[in-house]
């Protein structure tokens, strides 16, 4: 009896195979697999407890990757953990009165079900969970490496402060001013963190950008944000005499826990108010200097100047990121103070503006409103002189395009600006920077945009920062044999911050130098931490005695990293630097983490929306809206099924929770099988590109998969059964020309399975399939060819719909001619099955077409003009005339001129 096609039984059957025979443990220098290791990796996922499409599509795309590899030979190991610490499970715990580590270990246990049925070829024995502290123990190993040499250390800072998290945000963290996960407004916090010195990196970084197979738009955003400027950097000198007597010591202070707060003494040490420019061509159109907010300079003329103090307060509300500050309406105040120009010896006015970021450069700059256009907006408010030093093709500071004019440097030359007059961009930099370091005020600098990364969270659920407050000792470091310091997993968060801090087990210790009672810190590591080396430590599962070993120098660097977009600057940069740093370390000898990295596309859906009297949009499920179409069948309006009243189309949207338009993979799944759910995903569009989520090309996909079980269950018996190998010399015509056909689609799907072009893979495999449904299977060659069709079809399938593929495979017999389909080696284009034997040759008359000849595809000239004389269109057009012209264009075509 015919079998029907039950994806869940097929699924289950596959899925027992594979695990009965612990079909994806990686191991390393594995012999089965001659082309050697590759690594490929998903994004570490959050454990929200659902599984979405997005999920599935980006799993999908690392399991057709492992699938294919594997068929070719390599030795692919796909991993999967859990990015287990973090604010939601807090969030959750505020909510709900559960504890973070049972809400997260329930999540993970739940997605991990989500997971199983989609028949993902992870190697589940390296699974690692960031909340486990066999983890997280070496991030606070790591941490007290990085603190001995200097790459950790603590200061006091103005940072970026989350008001609705209670947390410190990262630069990277706050977008358009506001916090990347709450969207609250960002505050000015001054307050004591730890920091990991990745500026120290900056040039690295950027350096080894080039060489990574990564996405261009990535590695440009990544260049970005390092931001790498020439210039110069070079003093103002002031007379303030009372100034030196607050720029408190801080250079005998402990180099890394040394709280640096007041380090930025050196910005006014010496009499001297240092700023970096860019277009140092510009320094004889100076007329005044401005410091930031949070500038030692702006902090001493406060003291004596209440309004100033008020300014200063102010200035505290928004935060330190720069693309906020640069869109801001500006704002400032005099000083009182002054300054002389190094070069004139002019007196300059100070002022403090609110444009000015304590973060970048030396938190003060030259203005120069002629050629500078925040220079130039502050100057106009404040009626500040405004004097043009450079002539930009005879034209001065008004009316004109301010960012052209500040980027084309190349094209002006220094006007009033006494010696320098005449000198271009280039000339006019070198000299000047030559000058000011003759009088020992300055120098040619490179200045980089990126921040050092603030580690501390003032939260709970997250790695501890191993230190101990001694009341003699201060800030000590947690021993490496006291590792890990364990976080207490039982605390039930109460939104009245960290719990830590009420927790006396937790927080009672001694002192490691003299044994005094002392107390823990309470801040934890923010979890980019966690996310910057996990995939180091898949390689090194079970690790107890360190943090990676030598089968880390197997597996990385990564092969194929596989994630979204929006991780092209965080995450990733994140990641490298850490790398680095393990290199410099000695535990890694790779420079790079990711050689090559994959940003899938997002998968949209529809829509819908109601707005109540107040504008608040509710959204409506697609499932619960009906479309109406016009008799054109033109999408006309849309109605909720259960009221029958209208709804508006929210457009085509990325599916999140929010708008309720994702699709859950259980349904579909539950209704479809895995294979459909896989497939869609995969036949959507380009991995790469984001693609619409459409029922009925769910729908599609399935009936697809059915036709094909259906045909192969159809097959009789023989054809069921291997045959004897196939000699392609004794095939006949239209057998030959289908299996180019097939040739032809495998060469094709080798090629896009090569770059990860999965969409069109699928479409290989369905032209197969026509052809193969078209196809006469009669006698033995035909049985042959069959097998080899057929065969060949189901390796282009099964990286998609492995289970389907499985099934088949063994189901037809294969399994027993070539092994298990997992391991079946790639199927080789045969060149000769690609060699045309017959062409088909376009036949025009006085350059109109009228048909079509045949001729061998190694026919001579001679024998293509027999071929046309002798055609039925030469008949009925020649009129019994001969032909004043054969013209024969190869390949191609043939035109007959009478
Ligand atoms: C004078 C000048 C004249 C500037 C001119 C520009 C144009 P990039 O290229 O992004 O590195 N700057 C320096 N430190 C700053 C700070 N802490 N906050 C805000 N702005 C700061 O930009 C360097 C330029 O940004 C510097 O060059 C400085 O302004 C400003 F026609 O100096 B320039």
């Amino acid at each position: 009896m015919q079998k029907q096609y039950n994806p869940s039984e097929i699924e289950g059957a596959a899925q027992d195979h594979w695990r009965a025979i612990d079909a994806y443990r990686a191991i390393e220098h594995d012999p089965r697999f001659p082309k050697g290791k590759f690594y490929a990796c998903s994004m570490l996922p959050y454990p929200s407890g659902k599984l979405h499409m997005g999920h599935v599509r980006n799993y999908a795309i690392n399991d057709v990757m492992y699938r294919y590899l594997r068929m070719s030979g390599y030795n692919v190991m796909m991993p999967m953990g859990w990015d287990a610490f973090g604010l939601p499970a807090e969030n959750a715990a505020i909510d709900k009165g559960v504890a973070p580590s049972k809400w997260t270990y329930q999540n993970i246990a739940d997605m991990k079900a989500q997971m199983q049925p989609l028949g993902l070829a992870f190697d589940w024995n390296r699974e690692l969970a960031a909340c486990d502290p066999a983890y997280y123990k070496w991030n606070q190993w790591f941490f007290l490496k990085m603190l001995e040499c200097g790459i950790a250390y603590r200061k006091t800072q103005v940072v970026n402060w989350d008001p609705i998290d209670n947390t410190v945000l990262a630069n990277e963290q706050v977008i358009d001013g506001r916090g990347w996960r709450t969207n609250a407004l960002v505050e000015k916090r001054e307050i004591p963190g730890y920091y990991l010195a990745i500026s120290k990196y900056a040039d690295q970084l950027l350096e080894s950008l080039k060489d990574l197979g990564w996405p261009e738009r990535v590695k440009i955003m990544q260049e970005n944000w390092i931001g790498r400027s020439v210039g110069v950097r070079f003093a103002f000198t002031h007379q303030i005499h009372d100034l030196n007597a607050t720029s408190a010591d801080a250079t005998s202070a402990d180099a890394s826990l040394a709280d640096a707060s007041l380090a930025d003494a050196r910005l006014i040490d010496d009499g001297r108010l240092y700023v970096f420019t860019t277009r140092a061509d510009t320094i004889m159109g100076v007329t005044f200097v401005a410091v930031a907010p949070e500038h030692p300079l702006a902090t001493v003329a406060a003291q004596q100047n209440s309004q100033l103090a008020a300014f200063i307060e102010q200035c505290k509300k928004g935060g330190v990121a720069e693309a906020d500050i640069a869109t801001r309406e500006k704002e400032g105040r005099p000083t009182g103070l002054s300054v002389s120009h190094p070069l004139t010896g002019e007196a300059l006015p100070v002022w403090i503006g609110n444009y000015v970021l304590m973060s970048y450069g030396d938190g003060a700059v030259m203005g120069v409103p002629a050629h500078d256009e925040r220079d130039f907006a502050f100057a106009l408010k404040y009626q500040l002189p405004i004097r043009p030093v450079i002539d930009v093709k005879g034209q001065v500071y008004s009316n004109t395009d301010w960012q052209t004019w500040y980027e084309d440097k190349s094209t002006g030359t220094c006007i009033h600006s006494g010696k320098y007059d005449g000198l271009g961009y280039e000339a006019a930099v070198d000299s000047i920077a030559a000058d000011l370091q003759a009088l020992g005020l300055g120098e040619k600098k490179i200045q980089y945009r990126l921040r050092d990364w603030g580690i501390s969270r003032q939260r709970y659920w997250g790695t501890p920062i191993p230190i101990i407050h001694c009341p003699e000792h201060g800030a000590t470091p947690v021993p490496y044999a006291d590792l890990p310091v364990r976080l207490p997993d039982d605390l039930v968060p109460d939104g009245s911050g960290n719990p830590l801090n009420r927790d006396e087990r937790f927080l009672k210790c001694q002192c490691p130098i003299c044994g005094k009672p002392s107390r823990r810190e309470t801040d934890t590591m923010d979890t980019f931490v966690d996310s910057a080396w996990y995939y180091m430590r898949y390689c090194s599962p079970g690790s107890d005695n360190a943090m990676v070993d030598a089968r880390n120098d197997y597996w990385m660097p990564m092969d194929q990293y596989i994630g979204g977009i929006e991780h092209a600057v965080l995450h990733l940069l994140y990641a490298r630097f850490w790398t680095k740093v393990m290199r410099d370390l000695g535990l890694v000898k790779f420079d790079e983490p990711f050689s090559n990295l994959f940003t899938q596309g997002m998968l949209l859906n529809d829509s819908y929306y109601r707005e109540d009297a107040d504008g608040k949009k509710r959204w409506f499920y697609p499932t619960e809206v009906e479309v109406r179409y016009d008799d054109k069948g033109r999408p006309n309006g849309a109605v909720v099924r259960s009221d029958g009243e209208p709804v508006s189309l929210g457009g085509i949207e990325k599916m999140s929770k929010s708008k309720n338009n994702v699709v859950e993979p259980g349904a579909i799944i539950a209704q479809y099988g895995a294979d459909t759910a896989r497939l869609y995903s995969m036949f959507a569009g380009p991995p790469d590109q984001s693609a619409a989520w459409s029922d009925s090309g769910v729908e599609g996909c399935f009936r697809f998969l059915r036709r094909l079980w259906n045909y192969a269950q159809a097959l009789p018996a023989h054809l069921r059964a291997p045959s004897a190998p196939l000699d392609a010399s004794k095939l006949d015509e239209p057998a030959r020309a289908l299996r180019r056909e097939v040739h032809l689609v495998l060469k094709q799907a080798e090629f896009d399975y090569q770059r990860l072009q999965y969409n069109t893979v699928v479409s290989a495999g369905m032209k197969i399939f026509n052809a193969i449904e078209a196809g006469d299977w009669e006698g033995p060659q035909g049985h042959s060819l069959l097998r080899e069709s057929f065969s060949i079809l189901l390796c282009v399938l099964y990286p998609v719909v492995p289970h389907i593929g499985h099934g088949l495979w063994t189901e037809l017999g294969f399994e027993r001619e070539h092994g298990d389909i997992l391991d079946v080696r790639w199927p080789q284009v045969d060149a000769q099955a690609l060699v045309q034997s017959e062409l088909e040759l376009v036949l025009q008359v006085n350059g109109k077409l009228r048909g079509a000849v045949k001729v061998a595809a190694d026919a001579t000239r001679e024998a293509i003009e027999q071929a046309v004389l002798g055609s039925e269109v030469f008949a009925k057009y020649s009129d019994g005339r001969a032909a004043k012209k054969i013209i024969v264009v190869p390949g191609r075509l043939v035109n007959l001129v009478f």
